[in-house]
């Protein structure tokens, strides 16, 4: 996979809440593309792969019932380079009280786990990421 590709997830609570559009938008309006978008529904064994470095931690059970609670959407962003930089931006920090106004989390989030949304936190994290939701992707 191309390192300017990234993978983004559009949490329960931004289906739950119609708000993929404000935020598959915001990526748009920067400048990225989407290069693949599906809804599924995540269950246990996918969420400990992707959020391998996490299991075991205190709020791992409530962030895998959350993420598996409904429908996501996971996507494949693309850009000219350092697109997972310029997702993590966009996003603002993990707790969206601390986030700052005009990043997805300051402006739409007031709970921690119900952050609205994931992007990878590396070129590494979303080489591996995309290989776990889209496999096939060239
Ligand atoms: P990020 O999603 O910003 O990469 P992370 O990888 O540290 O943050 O954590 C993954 C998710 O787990 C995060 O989006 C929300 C949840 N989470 C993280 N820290 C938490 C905490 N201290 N209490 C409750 N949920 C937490
Ligand atoms: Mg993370």
């Amino acid at each position: 996979m191309a390192v300017n590709r990234t993978l983004v997830i559009c949490k329960p609570d931004a289906v739950e809440r119609g708000q993929v559009g404000e935020i598959i938008g915001r990526f748009e309006r920067k400048g990225l593309q989407l290069v693949a978008a599906e809804l599924r529904t995540l269950g246990p064994d996918v969420l400990a792969l992707h959020y391998a470095e996490h299991v075991g931690k205190d709020f791992y059970d409530d962030l895998v019932a959350f993420m598996g609670r409904g429908p996501v959407l996971v996507a494949v962003v693309e850009g000219p380079h350092d697109t997972w930089s310029v997702v993590r931006q966009m996003l603002g920090a993990t707790d969206p009280m601390k986030a700052a106004p005009g990043t997805i989390r300051g402006d739409l989030g007031t709970e921690v786990t119900e952050n609205l949304v994931h992007g990878s936190d590396s070129a590494e994290s979303a080489r591996r990421e995309v290989a776990i939701f889209f496999p096939g992707l060239q």
